[in-house]
């Protein structure tokens, strides 16, 4: 599915703004009718945004279950006779949506974009209503997985995975025209040969009869530098300025439809950044030079607005990266917005893509270690309807980021259950699945401390060692020369199996302003001195081709006793402030660079 855009063919609205919004506690809106007319005992919501700490109210804030979404478009006169579509970039874990009475189209999983055609049902120069109901809950066949449990108290969702379960409309709601023949798909595969590259296109259209594909590609100066005729072929490009880590050089490919008469019907542009990305042996190679990752974990994850995007906060994250010294960051844990992965793309930085399998593994809770009462792969948990949500999830994200340059590398999930023989089975297809999908770029899954060297049976499937370790944290806390002799070991472990290691996470919360002359966890010296000693170890071992700190910022998490205000491992504070760490990395990483 093509991400809207405005072009010499195509216009586009958002329907960002102020929405209604109710909740659906009893969940009688669908059966009492509340798409026929304004939703009853509604109040405002900011769309991009999760709802729950807009409200300023408990039961906003903790709800599970249906909640609505309703807004007015006018659909622009000027659209008369062009076909509409309203298109989704994202709705957090799942949404069925209407236009005026009709539903149109429901979407499973929180952070991948869906669309429905409209134009039947709409006028141009008319008023439509929109209405989404929006549900949260999570359950064993859902990705990120929960569970419902009956309490005392009533129910309460549960989930295993270390972050607040936002949700809402997290993303830009698009209304967009096109003509009736319109290109659906554009896949690019860059090569570099010496000093030139080659752009293997294929694209997708539909109602096309009678109109030929034509492709141009210009440089970022709008120089044509190459053209084809055909929906697949290779465009080659002399002195080819690559896509390079630092460098997020794009070139524009325009994918047009032209129909007898010679006239484009559709124009669509697609950035592409050539460059090539390989693993040998231990190396982990950008057009063909060992690469070194430097950066973060992050989140999508902002006060008051949650997961909902916001440009600002994008560009300051950027800049920070960019102060720091960072090449990279992974998308822990769940795909981010389109927008954080085309800027990327522009600036050169590095991207681990990950879906949003995460806590599917009922020995962690909310980051803690500690039995969560149920098995997880069972007939009864995580089964083969959930491995189907997964391969699903997969489709979609590979679907959504195959044409970033950005993106070098998929993680299907985060620390999962990988030391049990139900593991292997779940994971095997999907490895295999994703190779499928896009043989172009290495696969992996980032692999918990509890299956360490020699028990993991699923890293036999990746291409890279993903690795998420907190010696001197969650083992030997306060613990440094313990730590660093632990870690040391298992790390030689993992070396010999001759894979590119990327420590995906290792950190140590820490509060804010709280210090310490002698080695005392929590404290900024403290977490400097952790990181310190993670370094040394990574500094011995070859194999490791990476280290992505835990985390950029501090976010929010459920309540608990391990968590102070949410999870505090953050370099930088929740409102991008630095702790003591940043200066230590901006050190290490800026010399390094
Ligand atoms: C992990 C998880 C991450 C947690 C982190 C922690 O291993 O991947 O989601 O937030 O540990 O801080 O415990």
């Amino acid at each position: 599915m093509l991400r809207p855009q405005d072009s010499s063919t195509r216009e586009r609205k958002s329907l960002n703004g102020l929405w209604r919004f109710a909740l659906d506690g009893a969940s009688e809106g669908r059966s009492a009718g509340w798409v026929s007319g304004p939703l009853p005992a509604a109040r405002d919501m900011a769309v991009p945004a999760s709802f729950n700490d807009i409200a300023a109210d408990a039961e906003v804030r903790d709800y599970f279950g249906d909640v609505w979404y309703q807004t007015t478009v006018r659909v622009p006169r000027v659209w008369d006779g062009r076909r509409i579509v309203l298109h989704f970039e994202s709705v957090t874990h799942r949404a069925t949506v209407w236009v005026n009475d009709t539903e149109v189209v429901s979407h499973e999983g929180g952070y991948t974009p869906f669309e429905a055609d409209i134009t039947a049902l709409v006028v141009a120069g008319d008023e439509a209503r929109v209405t989404v109901v929006v549900n949260n809950t999570l359950s064993f066949q859902t990705i990120p997985p929960g569970v419902i449990e009956d309490t005392p108290d009533g129910k309460r969702q549960i989930y295993w995975h270390d972050f607040f379960n936002y949700a809402g409309i997290h993303r830009t709601v698009w209304l967009y025209s096109t003509g009736r023949a319109h290109v659906t798909d554009v896949t690019v595969v860059t090569d570099l040969d010496g000093d030139d590259g080659s752009i293997e296109y294929t694209t997708e259209a539909q109602d096309a009869d009678g109109t030929r594909v034509r492709v141009v590609l210009r440089d970022a100066d709008g120089v044509e530098v190459a053209t084809a005729d055909g929906p697949s072929g290779t465009l080659t490009v002399e002195n080819v300025h690559r896509w390079a880590p630092g460098d997020g050089y794009l070139y524009d490919l325009e994918v047009q439809l032209v129909d007898g008469n010679g006239d484009v019907v559709d124009s669509y542009h697609q950035s592409v950044g050539v460059r090539t990305v390989a693993v040998d042996g231990t190396r982990f190679l950008i057009n063909g030079e060992p690469f070194y990752f430097t950066g973060f974990g992050k989140h999508e994850d902002l006060p008051v607005i949650g997961k909902g995007h916001n440009d600002a906060f994008m560009l300051h994250d950027f800049a920070l990266l960019e102060w720091i010294g960072a090449n990279s960051f992974r998308t822990s844990h769940y795909p981010y917005a389109q927008d954080v992965l085309d800027y990327a793309d522009r600036r050169g930085i590095v991207v681990i893509d990950e879906t949003a399998a995460v806590g599917l593994n009922m020995s962690i809770g909310g980051g803690i270690f500690g039995g969560q009462g149920y098995t997880t792969f069972s007939p009864g948990t995580a089964n083969d309807e959930t491995r189907e949500v997964h391969a699903q999830a997969i489709r979609e994200l590979v679907a959504r980021d195959k044409n970033h340059p950005s993106v070098v590398l998929w993680s299907i999930a985060n620390e999962p259950e990988s030391d049990t023989e139900g593991a292997e089975k779940y994971f095997e297809p999907l490895f295999t699945l994703t190779r499928q999908l896009d043989p172009t770029r290495p696969v992996g899954f980032v692999n918990v401390m509890l299956a360490p060297y020699g028990k993991c049976r699923v890293s036999q499937f990746a291409d890279v060692l993903m690795l998420n370790r907190y010696y001197g944290w969650y083992v030997h806390t306060g613990e440094l020369r313990a730590a660093e002799l632990a870690f040391e070991e298992e790390l030689r472990g993992w070396a010999s199996e001759n894979k590119p290691i990327i420590i995906t996470e290792y950190g140590a919360d820490t509060y804010p302003g709280l210090h310490s002359v002698t080695p005392t966890p929590w404290t900024e010296e403290y977490q400097v001195a952790y990181l310190d000693m993670n370094h040394r170890v990574f500094d011995r071992i070859d194999a490791v081709v990476g280290e992505q700190v835990w985390n950029f910022a501090d976010f929010a998490t459920t309540s608990g006793i391990m968590r102070v205000g949410g999870n505090k491992k953050g370099v930088f504070t929740r409102d991008r402030q630095p702790k003591a760490a940043a200066y230590a990395l901006r050190r290490r990483w800026r010399d390094q660079a």
